[in-house]
């Protein structure tokens, strides 16, 4: 009943169920999984597609044969198990010369090779399919502000997208962008901290329209955001082109835990938002098993991402059809059309008459709007017992 199918397209990174469980603490507790092995668990588990980073699969250093032979055996790997790749990426984070971050260097030169690396992985991504290309920038930001200016970081940051929608459009590739936000980890303070804030910041950009967002759940939540509203201001703009689904206890580190394994109520309203307004991209997975598992470990990982969210999905059905839950949704909506005469939008009469109208402010304060019931019955919905 809750088998992942192709059509819920679910999506893992190479680096999530690849991930080794390095720390800043401690070494590796599980062996490093060819590109081919991840693209066999990730089918044996019943995902639709997987991710990638340029060097998840081409080793930064390989030669260009060694490049079209490892992309060849991925490509075989993907005809034979029917996955796809909806979304490639650059690592502009792990390589010693980005220290300083990639398109925001200090460093001319590291801004030059951080735009020639990306060109390369967008090839590379539309060569596997991808329409999706994704920019998170992990290193794009300061310990210090001693060391840069953030308005040379915002200008340096603008152009490099400028130069990469032009990129592009030069090829004639069918791709748009998304932006990640994170508010910090790797850097002590990263630009853009906040989905709101690459909202703002992608208007500023040459091409806007090739240019959405990435929103990760535990990004919003380190910052100790609600991640819902972030998304749904998304949604608004047309600018929700990928999700990173994961989760995080408020205010920690990067945890990137399983879906739903922390903050269940805010995850079934993040999914029953995606499914009621018909979201129908890729629900791409950004999280790794906990550092105590081994392999059979991370196949119930991706495989408790995924049932989780379809769990999730057939309990919003059920909240949308609850007959309580409704009639108490149409008595805090209830509209009796008094208003209408002063609605948005705005006339110089509507002003006037508005500026004259009374209220009675006193009973408006004292009404109760009954959310505490709504709360529990949508938490007895969670726990099944309605
Ligand atoms: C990295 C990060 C993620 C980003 C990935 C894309 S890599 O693991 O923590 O949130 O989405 O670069
Ligand atoms: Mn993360
Ligand atoms: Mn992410």
């Amino acid at each position: 009943m809750y088998e992942p199918k192709p059509e819920h397209k679910f999506t893992f990174g190479l680096w999530t169920v690849g991930n080794i469980g390095r720390d800043p603490f401690g070494e590796p507790v599980r062996r490093q999984l060819s590109p081919v092995e991840i693209v066999h668990l990730l089918a044996e588990v019943g995902a639709y597609g997987v991710n990638l980073h340029d060097n998840d699969l081409v080793p930064i250093d390989a030669t260009p044969a060694e490049r079209d032979k490892i992309v060849a055996e991925f490509k075989r790997a993907l005809a034979e198990t029917g996955l796809v790749v909806p979304m490639a990426t650059t690592n502009l984070f792990g390589d010693p010369a980005f220290k300083d971050g990639a398109f925001t260097a200090n460093d001319p030169q590291v801004r030059a090779f951080a735009l020639q690396k990306t060109m390369r992985a967008i090839d590379l991504g539309v060569e596997l399919g991808a329409k999706t290309y994704v920019f998170w920038g992990g290193r794009e930001g300061t310990e210090t502000d001693a060391a840069k200016n953030p308005l040379d970081a915002a200008k340096r940051m603008r152009d490099a997208l400028n130069f990469l929608c032009d990129y592009v459009i030069d090829q004639g590739y069918d791709l748009k962008f998304a932006l990640e936000a994170k508010p910090n980890e790797p850097r002590g303070d990263i630009y853009l901290a906040t989905t709101g804030a690459m909202l703002g910041f992608i208007e500023t950009l040459d091409h806007p329209e090739m240019v959405g967002v990435n929103p990760e759940v535990a990004h919003e939540h380190m910052a100790g955001l609600n991640f819902l509203h972030h998304v749904a201001q998304a949604w608004d703009r047309g600018k929700l082109f990928h999700i990173d689904l994961n989760d995080q206890a408020f205010g920690r580190y990067d945890q990137d835990f399983r879906f739903g394994s922390v903050n269940l109520k805010s995850a079934f309203f993040l999914v029953k938002f995606l499914e009621d307004v018909g979201y129908d991209g890729s629900r791409h997975f950004d999280a790794h098993a906990y550092r105590t598992e081994d392999y059979e470990g991370v196949k119930d990982f991706a495989r408790g991402c995924m049932r989780t969210y379809l769990i999730l999905k057939e309990k919003a059905v059920q909240w949308n059809a609850d007959t309580e839950i409704q009639a108490l949704l149409a008595e805090i909506n209830a509209d009796d059309g008094s208003m209408a005469v002063y609605a948005p939008p705005y006339t110089s009469e509507k002003a006037a008459a508005l500026k004259e109208a009374s209220f009675d402010r006193i009973a408006l304060g004292q009404r109760g709007l009954g959310y505490e019931r709504l709360d529990q019955l949508t938490i007895e919905v969670l726990l099944g017992v309605r």
